[in-house]
């Protein structure tokens, strides 16, 4: 069973947030506080192949799932899996043919076209060939890819993306997608906007396909639950930290 369907089986709603600051004690204290699931973002903040395996093995210590939102090459895909993450979010993906590319770079054949090695998620080879074929298919079943829908574009190829083997989860970059179809931003209530939100959810219903999405915090994210998403990912270590500086400061300058 894939980490997605892992989570939601557990908690009924899990709850991931994001790590943009790189730091160890942010994503311990993440975990600390009970989040489901962290996930580090290499899209938009400067995180290299290394941290990005330092803090998948602190997160293993801390015990919160984590996942890796990579960049828009595939190149990291195949690595990040490797140290050790539980799954990658591949962001602005518009075509079947993207999604299948992703697929490829992170399941081994028959699903995709990952090569095999020795690396960290086989515990380095050191458990000889069989331990790491074993590895290899835990791997295809329980590191989960999940696609990042966030443009027209996307909505457009949907029923490509939908249907592709080895594709775990779909997950809805809201401000992306806000952009993109040139509608006011998730908070400001476009019914256009809404409408297209409802139709992927769906579609994902009807496929089975486990779908998530992002919210700034937790006012949205109950509502996307209760609108029946699988799971919501909510907030950033630096909006929390941001969020309750404010709160506190301003306590003390008024
Ligand atoms: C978006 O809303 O565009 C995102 O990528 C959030 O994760
Ligand atoms: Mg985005």
């Amino acid at each position: 069973m894939n980490q997605i369907n892992k989570l939601i089986d557990r908690t009924d709603q899990a709850v991931g947030t994001f790590l943009c600051s790189r730091s160890q004690a942010a994503l311990e204290v993440l975990a600390g506080v009970g989040f489901d699931f962290v996930v580090i973002d290499a899209e938009h903040f400067m995180v290299n192949p290394e941290t990005i395996e330092r803090l998948v093995t602190a997160a293993e210590s801390a015990d919160v799932v984590p996942f890796v939102r990579v960049q828009e090459n595939v190149d990291l895909v195949q690595r990040t899996l490797d140290c050790g993450a539980k799954g990658i979010i591949a962001p602005m993906i518009n075509s079947g043919e993207e999604a299948r590319e992703i697929v490829n770079a992170a399941k081994f054949p028959p699903i995709g076209k990952r090569g095999v090695g020795n690396p960290r998620s086989t515990n380095y080879g050191v458990g000889g060939a069989e331990y790491m074929d074993k590895c290899y298919e835990h791997q295809n079943e329980n590191q989960a890819v999940i696609i990042q829908i966030e443009t027209k574009e996307a909505l457009e190829n949907l029923p490509d993306i939908i249907g592709i083997e080895g594709l775990d989860s779909l997950f809805i970059g809201p401000w992306d997608l806000s952009h993109s179809l040139d509608q006011p931003g998730p908070d400001e209530g476009s019914q256009i906007f809404e409408d297209k939100i409802n139709e992927v959810l769906e579609k994902c219903k009807k496929k089975e396909v486990p779908v998530g999405i992002f919210s700034w915090g937790s006012k949205e994210a109950n509502e996307r639950v209760h609108q029946g998403f699988d799971y919501v990912i909510c907030g950033a270590d630096v909006i929390f930290l941001a969020n309750s500086a404010k709160e506190e400061l301003t306590k003390i300058r008024d």
